[in-house]
């Protein structure tokens, strides 16, 4: 027994795309103030000197960056200083190398805590080798005020103190331009069904935050007017997975948390008889990301026996004209390639003209008594 959970919900009400928060830094221009950032990358430098008063809240210096290569170290200089009294503070200094848009505690590079006047500080640092090529963001924060732990809170608002965030371009790290579907905008293709896709979403995925914190992968899919239902499926992932699916306006049509067959991974099946292009959202329940491979299957619309016996459609193979009998309902004549040809409400005995339908093989769809089933038609 799967579960299935429907219903509508917008974006809005899970959450808003994630960005760096622009919420830290000070409420007063005076006292504990960054006064110098600088370093020197590959064949260019950050050299910020400060001016006082502070300025309240984030400073936005992103039009300052340097490059630096993945794997290689780095001297970081600050000067944690004062516009005004000399207060006991903290500092720390983030880059965000997996282009999360979260300093995360990892992304560390250097700590401080003393009261100024102090000696410019030594930051000295690594990128990883797993950091994501392009331009990244470093944020420096220096919190007046005693008795703080490390790490600090990089988007937390204070008083007294500094944040500024600068450019890092990062080179010779992961090229995450082979890694599609990490926005709704790239999401990978479904073109065939069944599909199975296996990736990893743990690098070069970010958070777009449908539900939970962790990265998460999309898949368009455009379901063929045949389909019935799709069923997708995580069972096998190596992680605690979470599956949504949301119509090209954002509303949410499934979601599974666990799917009680696989333990902590997702599975759903969704009907597909009124949905156009859609979205599979793959995410971790909580932060969790990793190894996982997704498979898509669709089932098609079936005879219903009880109904169809009662139905006649003659002359089949027809030319020109189709008499349908026993049945009323809905009718949607589609050809072999899916397009939909003709629609047409039935009664008890209805005769269409289809002289204008070029000879082949059509799909009947009927929608008759909350059921929807498939007659096959040729036309000569
Ligand atoms: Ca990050
Ligand atoms: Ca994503
Ligand atoms: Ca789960």
């Amino acid at each position: 027994m799967k579960k299935l959970l429907l219903f509508t919900l917008t974006i809005l009400s899970f959450s808003v795309f994630s960005q760096y928060c622009t919420t830290s830094g000070p409420t007063s221009t005076a006292d504990s103030n960054v006064k110098k950032v600088r370093i020197i990358g590959v064949g260019d430098s950050i050299s910020y000197n400060y001016t006082c008063p502070g300025i309240i809240g984030l400073q936005n210096l992103t039009n300052l960056s340097t490059t630096v290569n993945a794997g290689s170290t780095y001297n970081l200089q600050v000067q944690y200083g004062t516009c005004g009294g000399n207060y006991i503070g903290y500092g720390q200094v983030w880059i965000d190398f997996d282009q999360s848009q979260t300093f995360d505690p990892w992304e560390s590079v250097g700590t401080w805590n003393g009261t100024p006047p102090v000696a410019i500080t030594n930051h000295n640092f690594s990128i990883p080798m797993n950091a994501q090529n392009g331009p990244t963001r470093m944020r420096v924060i220096q919190h007046e005020g005693a008795n703080q732990t490390f790490p600090l809170d990089p988007c937390a608002s204070f008083t007294w103190g500094s944040a500024m965030d600068f450019t890092i371009n990062i080179q010779n790290g992961i090229d995450c331009s082979a890694y599609p579907g990490d926005e709704m905008a790239d999401a990978i293709p479904v073109t065939t069904l069944p599909f199975i896709d296996t990736r990893n979403s743990s690098f070069c995925y970010s958070n777009q935050n449908y539900v939970y914190n962790s990265p998460d992968v999309y898949y368009a899919l455009n379901p063929n007017p045949m389909m019935n239902s799709i069923t997708a499926s995580l069972c096998g992932s190596s992680f605690d997975t979470f599956l949504s699916v949301v119509d090209a306006t954002g509303n949410v049509i499934a979601y599974n948390d666990d799917d009680p067959s696989c333990g902590n991974q997702s599975a759903l099946t969704f009907s597909t008889s009124t949905l156009g292009l859609c979205y599979l959202v793959v995410e971790g329940w909580g932060a969790s990301a990793g190894d996982y491979t997704l498979t898509i299957n669709a089932s098609y619309l079936g005879l219903e026996e009880e109904t169809t016996e009662l139905l006649k459609i003659y002359p089949n193979p027809a030319k020109s004209n189709l008499t349908i009998e026993g049945l009323e309902g809905q009718l949607t004549i589609f050809a072999i390639n899916g397009e939909k040809v003709m629609d047409a409400a039935i009664f008890n005995k209805t005769t269409l003209d289809i002289s204008q339908l070029i000879s082949g093989f059509y799909t009947l769809s009927f929608v008759a008594n909350s059921m929807q089933f498939t007659k096959k038609l040729t036309i000569e």
